[in-house]
């Protein structure tokens, strides 16, 4: 059976026990936009076994990890024809806020760099 974490706002997105504007949905991956959009499309890409980080999901589960992957290029394709960025902050130093492994996926805009 899957990982999931009860406690895990994520997970509860997952479970539908919280509700989310969700633009795709399917056996390993849940996407919807964020709560705190830095872009005009700010979609955040989950999988829907719990795991914090990359680095642990890339052991745990490769195939569902490329899934993700996959999707979050479909979506940035769908939302960014211009073009688009996926972002993937992970432990205290990147930013990671929300420890469920996410893909933020963002178009709409020219994007800048370096990032903050
Ligand atoms: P990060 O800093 O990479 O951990 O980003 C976490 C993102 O998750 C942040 O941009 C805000 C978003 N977020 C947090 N809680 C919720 C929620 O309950 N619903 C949605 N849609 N987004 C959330």
């Amino acid at each position: 059976m899957a990982q999931t974490d009860p406690n895990c706002i994520f997970c509860k997105i997952v479970r539908k026990e919280i509700s989310a504007d969700e633009v795709l949905r399917d056996e390993h991956v849940v996407a919807f936009r964020d709560l705190n959009p830095q872009a005009p499309t700010h979609v955040l890409v989950i999988p829907t076994e719990h795991a914090a980080h990359l680095s642990d999901f890339m052991q745990q589960a490769p195939a569902q990890a490329a899934h993700l992957l996959a999707a979050a290029s479909e979506l940035g394709r769908r939302f960014g024809p211009g073009g688009y960025r996926v972002v993937m902050n992970e432990g205290a130093d990147a930013g990671q806020t929300v420890h469920h492994l996410h893909a933020h996926v963002l178009a709409g805009r020219r994007m800048t760099w370096p990032p903050g």
